[in-house]
């Protein structure tokens, strides 16, 4: 499918003489356990299609689309070639009371992709920005329309928002809230839907749990409606392991909140722009929420972006008072960053071309039954999946949480598949270009991996 794909190239050609060893003390790492790192780095220096290689010239194939994003693949050439065009033509322009064709374009054309009646974007850099900028939103919404009562904020245990105080406040992972004093006030959490006693081994969307949802009546119950803002979700959560929607769930996430006039934001930043076999999981299930923030795949990770889908009315509540007034005092210097803007039209138009925001549809049950083998393997205690979704959880080493994992994600990156762990959960989400060769190379690497783990 994708015609650049490296499994019908030659190895990148390298330099005959080994890279020095880099040095590494300044550089202060992500979400990295920093030690560990140094003393045994991990470095990739060039990527096409399917693939990674390191600077020693390894390859090595990629099961996660980067970090949930480079869903068109590594490297493609309409997406390169409208960067340098446009690195080229303009570098920046402001984007406060000025603008730019592409910004409007790009507007244009992602809401042709939205669930009706979601028809305005506002850009942010990231995943973590377009969270800050939604929460804000709504609770902006209300007070422009004179309910300023509704501030609150609910979200759900173990959801992932990005790593901004708003995102942590209303996430729900306690590793990434701890350390970090208060948070916002104001905010409560229903309860995740994990339930492996009732919906281990799922294919798809689990059976049990919709009436999870109705955790929503008991927060109304105890802060009372006229003191809620909005409700933010992922539809399908990432980060904390990947966790799929009991069937019904978000549906009645949906019917709850209209009930009392809460607002409904979906976190698309992993599930949008073909993941589970749709453009967004709000068009795959048919739910559609009044906010949907999405990053990541938005320029099929080659530059920063993010951005917050709104309804019309929401944006509409907004447009009042004077007219030389700016309407929401929000904004990022790198809104709608020309670099990003051209970035994203490329990549939308590579979707397009290739097909891609559904392929997930086509190749999830090939996905499914080879992730589906993985049971009865040690350690293994739930295969989970949707559309190019997988996650596979492992019994913790005991005292050791996390550890099993780490230890399966070390040793496959050593057979040249690079794959991503949370806690002790295996988590996959290839490039959406993936052919069955490349999901047969994944799974029998991490079976392998176990069985010598066993
Ligand atoms: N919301 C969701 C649902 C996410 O998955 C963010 C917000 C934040 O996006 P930025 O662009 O600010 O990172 C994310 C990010 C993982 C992993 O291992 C997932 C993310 C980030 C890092 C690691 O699953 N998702």
């Amino acid at each position: 499918m994708h015609k650049d794909d490296p499994a019908t190239l030659a190895a990148p050609a390298l330099g005959a003489t080994p890279m020095p060893r880099q040095k590494m003390d300044a550089h202060w790492m992500p979400f990295t356990a920093n030690r560990q790192f140094k003393q045994s780095p991990r470095l990739m220096s060039k990527a096409d299609g399917m693939h990674y290689w390191t600077p020693e010239g390894r390859q090595v194939l990629d099961g996660i689309a980067g970090l949930w994003c480079v869903n068109a693949g590594h490297n493609r050439s309409k997406i390169v070639s409208a960067i340098q065009a446009q690195a080229a033509e303009m570098d920046f322009a402001p984007p406060f009371n000025m603008g730019h064709p592409k910004a409007f374009e790009l507007a244009e054309r992602l809401v042709e992709l939205t669930p009706e009646g979601v028809n305005k974007v506002f850009f942010t850099n990231s995943g973590s920005e377009a969270v800050e900028t939604a929460l804000k939103m709504a609770i902006a919404y209300h007070r422009v329309r004179g309910e300023g009562s509704r501030t609150r904020l609910i979200g759900r245990e173990r959801g992932y928002h990005g790593v901004n105080f708003g995102g942590i406040s209303v996430g729900g992972i306690v590793g990434n809230r701890k350390m970090f004093g208060t948070l916002l006030g104001g905010v409560d959490h229903m309860r995740h839907t994990h339930d492996l006693a009732r919906n281990a081994y799922s294919r798809g969307v689990p059976e049990h749990g919709a009436e999870l949802a109705d955790d929503l009546e008991r927060m109304v119950a105890l802060h009372d409606a006229s003191t809620i803002a909005a409700v933010i979700v992922e539809p399908v959560a990432g980060s904390t392991g990947v966790l799929l929607p009991p069937k019904g769930y978000l549906e009645r996430l949906r019917a709850i909140c209209d009930k009392h006039g809460i607002l409904l934001i979906f976190d698309e930043v992993i599930t949008g722009f073909g993941r589970l076999g749709s453009p967004f999981a709000a068009t795959h299930f048919n739910v559609t929420p009044d906010l949907m923030t999405v990053a990541k795949g938005i320029t099929n990770g080659s530059v920063p972006m993010g951005a917050v889908f709104v309804k019309q009315f929401i944006h509409d509540a907004f447009m009042t008072g004077p007219e030389h007034l700016i309407e929401f005092l929000h904004g990022y210097t790198y809104s709608s960053h020309p670099l990003a803007c051209a970035a994203a039209l490329g990549t939308l138009d590579t979707y397009a071309e290739d097909g891609l925001l559904t392929r997930a549809a086509t190749m999830g049950p090939v996905f499914e039954n080879a992730l589906h083998s993985l049971k009865g393997l040690p350690h293994v205690i739930d295969v989970r999946n949707i559309g190019l979704v997988g996650g596979i959880e492992l019994s913790p080493i005991a005292g050791l949480p996390g550890k099993r994992a780490f230890d399966v994600f070390l040793e496959c990156w050593e057979r040249g598949v690079l794959i991503r762990t949370t806690g002790d959960t295996i988590a996959l989400s290839p490039p959406l270009i993936v052919e069955s060769s490349h999901i047969d190379q994944i799974v029998s690497t991490i079976a392998d991996v176990l069985k010598k783990q066993a």
